[in-house]
This record gives structure tokens, sequence and C-alpha cells, in this order.
């Protein structure tokens, strides 16, 4: 059996926390491969609103078992606060042995630094995951098996503190001493050790064992370090091709690959976005469609759908389908702009380049639709919600399979 993905077109927030807990009624087992606590799923069931960071969104199926792969950064923190919404873990939660820490200091370096940066800002979520994921390359990271022996652990860290002493002392950081070190690893421990575990042999006996697997992405492939709009990106590989790394499997692999796209464009944090509205148009859909980030509950910047993007990023991905999220938010326009080239120069082109920040966005219009909110079969779709997704078929050149008509679980078109 091979492994289902589900993996972010935009900038995030496109809505895969819908899906997956969706689709996750039907898989054994859920995993991340990549991201930290900067991830926000919401996930709305029976009208109760869950946010989810850490935790893959299987969390909300009782029966599926949910892996944290050696690809995330992992904060005990964050984790622990997560994990006390649900009393029914053990067994079904757990975190790869290999998954870098992402400790207290990560974030405070992540946030010195966004200060100093002044007007050049990424816009991170100051979670320390650029902190986390750069120790983890320059191979002065530590992992969560580490947590298992929090003495060596708190030594290790110590020395790595002395070594880092000037750049702390710059970014105006407090060390803690290695006997608070020891305390604080000590009671991570107590509260993980029963989740950690080698998930890569758990994928793999999954996987031979025909065990029905989603991996689920977190942030979105224009967020990409290596694909996406450079430096303003998060540090992990959001495409489809770092879920392979980030759990420990194989390209081949992979099953079915879903590409979730917002029906219009959403992004949080600095970076170019061509099709962005700076009109009241884009507060408009800011405001229907609850346009806040999950993690910060900074205001998401509003635009239209750019299909160049969509295209590019499906490609990146090997996209099987698009899942078209949150049609109803646009319910109501008389117009709805959709971009289909970008002017690059003075020149008309039909792809991203390099430079997304000398482009500027070509439109067309289509007429609006009245409401789409509940209709669960493609038919009953007014005409012009039907040509919208056509129109982004013929565009992307990828088939729109699914279509979410509202943010409750069952309002889902499944087009077969
Ligand atoms: P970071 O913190 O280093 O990963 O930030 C780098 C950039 O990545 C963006 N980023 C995100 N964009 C959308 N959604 C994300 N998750 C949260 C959400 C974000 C929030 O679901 O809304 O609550 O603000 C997410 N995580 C990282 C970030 O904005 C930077 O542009
Ligand atoms: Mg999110």
């Amino acid at each position: 059996m091979k492994a289902d993905l589900i993996v972010g077109i935009q900038w995030g927030d496109e809505g895969k926390g819908k899906m997956v807990d969706m689709l996750a009624q039907d898989y054994d087992i859920v995993c991340r491969s990549q991201g930290g606590h900067n991830a926000g799923h919401t996930i709305w069931v029976d009208g109760v609103r869950y946010a989810l960071h850490l935790i893959p969104s299987g969390v909300l199926n009782p029966k599926a078992i949910n892996i944290i792969g050696n690809g995330v950064v992992v904060s005990p923190e964050a984790i622990i606060k997560e994990m006390s919404q649900f009393n029914d873990l053990e067994g079904r939660l757990f975190i790869s042995d290999k998954a870098h820490l992402n400790l207290p200091y990560h974030s405070e370096i992540d946030q010195a630094k966004e200060r100093l940066k002044g007007d050049k800002a990424i816009g991170t979520t100051g979670k320390g995951i650029g902190p986390a994921y750069s120790e983890k390359i320059s191979r002065t990271g530590f992992r969560v098996g580490e947590l298992l022996n929090p003495s060596k652990l708190a030594e290790g860290i110590t020395e790595y503190f002395e070594q880092s002493k000037a750049i702390f002392e710059v970014l105006n950081i407090k060390m803690p001493s290695k006997d608070e070190l020891v305390k604080l690893l000590t009671s991570y421990k107590e509260k993980l050790e029963p989740f950690i575990a080698n998930t890569t042999n758990m994928v793999w006996k999954a996987l031979d064992e025909d065990k029905k697997i989603l991996l689920e992405g977190a942030q979105g492939t224009l967020l990409d370090i290596d694909h996406g709009t450079y430096p303003y990106v998060t540090s992990s590989s959001c495409v489809s091709a770092g879920a392979c790394t980030g759990l420990g499997i194989s390209p081949k692999d992979i099953g079915i690959v879903t590409g979730i796209v917002k029906a219009y464009t959403t992004r949080v944090g600095n970076g170019p976005f061509p099709s962005e509205d700076f009109t009241e148009q884009g507060q408009k859909i800011a405001d229907i469609g609850k346009e806040v980030g999950v993690t910060t509950g900074r205001g998401r910047r509003c635009g239209w759908f750019d299909a160049i993007a969509v295209k590019h990023a499906s490609r990146l991905n090997g996209c099987d389908q698009l899942s078209l999220m949150k049609l109803d938010v646009l319910d109501g326009f008389p117009k709805i702009k959709i971009c289909v080239a970008y002017d690059f120069n003075g020149e008309r082109i039909d792809y991203m380049p390099s430079d997304l920040e000398s482009v500027k966005p070509i439109y067309e219009e289509i007429d609006g639709w009245d409401s789409v909110v509940g209709c669960r079969d493609f038919d009953s779709l007014p005409d012009n919600a039907k040509k919208y997704i056509e129109k982004i078929e013929e565009l992307t050149g990828v088939r729109v399979g699914i279509v979410s008509t509202s943010p409750e679980r069952a309002d889902t078109i499944i087009r077969g």
C-alpha cells in the first residue's frame, strides 16, 4: 500500500486541516513530516473548533494512529500543552526520536533576529522554527531521543551555550544554568517518554501491512525553503518530496497527492504576493473568510486565486487532484477575479519567475453566484461556481476532485 499525501499549494492556511480531518476517518495512520508549532490547523467538528499545531489532525479520529516524523521540529512545551486537550493519546501518538528539539532559546533567537531585521523582517511566527532547523543543518541541534537522558542532554546544551556565548550576549538572551536545564528536561521526559519511538520503522511496518497512511503537510509550497519566495519562507521542505525525508520513506511509497488550494489566496507574514487585493474587496474576503492566523492571531493578507502560482506548485508536488477550499467565502461577490498570467517587466508570461517581486497580475473576471453553502454534489452548485471551478482546472491543468462549501466536515463535494 502507498501513502497518500495532502500538501498546501499556496502560502499555507488553505484548509488542509479540514481535509485531513475528513480523510483521517478512513485512514489508519496520519503523519506529519515537517514544520513545527508554527503550523495551525483549524478543524470544525459538530460546531466545535479545534486548533492543532504539532499533533496530526488524525487525532480527532479515535481509531487513527498519529506520527510526528523526524523532519518535524518539536517544542516539548508546545506539544505537552497541546496534548493536554486529549486524555487518550497513549498508543496513538508517536514522536520520532530523530526529530529535532525546538527549545525555548530557539524562539528567543527567532524573535531577537526578527527585531534586528526591522522592516526587512520575514514576519515569522516567532516560534523558533528557523533557529531550530539552522542548528539541525549546522549539526549543533539536539534530538527528541536525547530527552531520555536529561542530565547528558543538559550537559550538551550547556556546552553549546558556552560555545555560542558571544551570540547569545549580542542578542541579549539569558541562558539557563545546567541545573535549571536538568529540571526542565526531566519534566519534558516525564511527559513525553511514552510517546518517543522509532517512527521510521513504524511507518515501514504499516506500509508492509497494507495499512492506510495519510501524510499531512504543514504550511504551503510557496513557503518551501527551496521553492518558495525566499527569503520570505519557512525553514522546512513543504513540498511533497519533503514528506519522504521527513518520515524516512521513499518516493515509491507515495500514492495519491492531493493539493489543497483556497478558492482565493492568503498570506501571513511578509514577502511578494502578486494577486493581493488592497481594496475593500480584499478586506471583505478577510472578514468573511475569518482570515486570522491560528498560531499568532495575525491578520492574513488576502487576494484572488493565482492560477499561475497554483499551476507551478501543482507541478512541483505532482498533484493528482486539487481540493478547492472555502468556495463559500466568495458567495455574493458580483465579480470574481482570477490571475491568469503575469506581466513581467512588460512581457506577458504564464509561469512563475524566481523574482516574484517584479510581476504584476493579469486578471480575468467571471460573474459571481449567490451561495454554495452546504452543496454536497457538483450538480447542485450554481452555474457560475461550476464555471469558476472549470476555469481553474483549465488554467492549472489539474482536476478539482474535491470542493469544500462550508467549514463543516459534511459540506464537501467529492467528485470521484
Ligand atoms: P516561521 O515561523 O519561521 O515558519 O515563519 C516563516 C514564514 O512562514 C510563514 N508561516 C505560516 N504561514 C501561514 N500559516 C502558518 N501557520 C499559522 C496559521 C500562522 C499564524 O495557521 O495561521 O498563526 O500566524 C505559518 N507558519 C509559518 C510565516 O508567516 C512566515 O511568512
Ligand atoms: Mg494554518
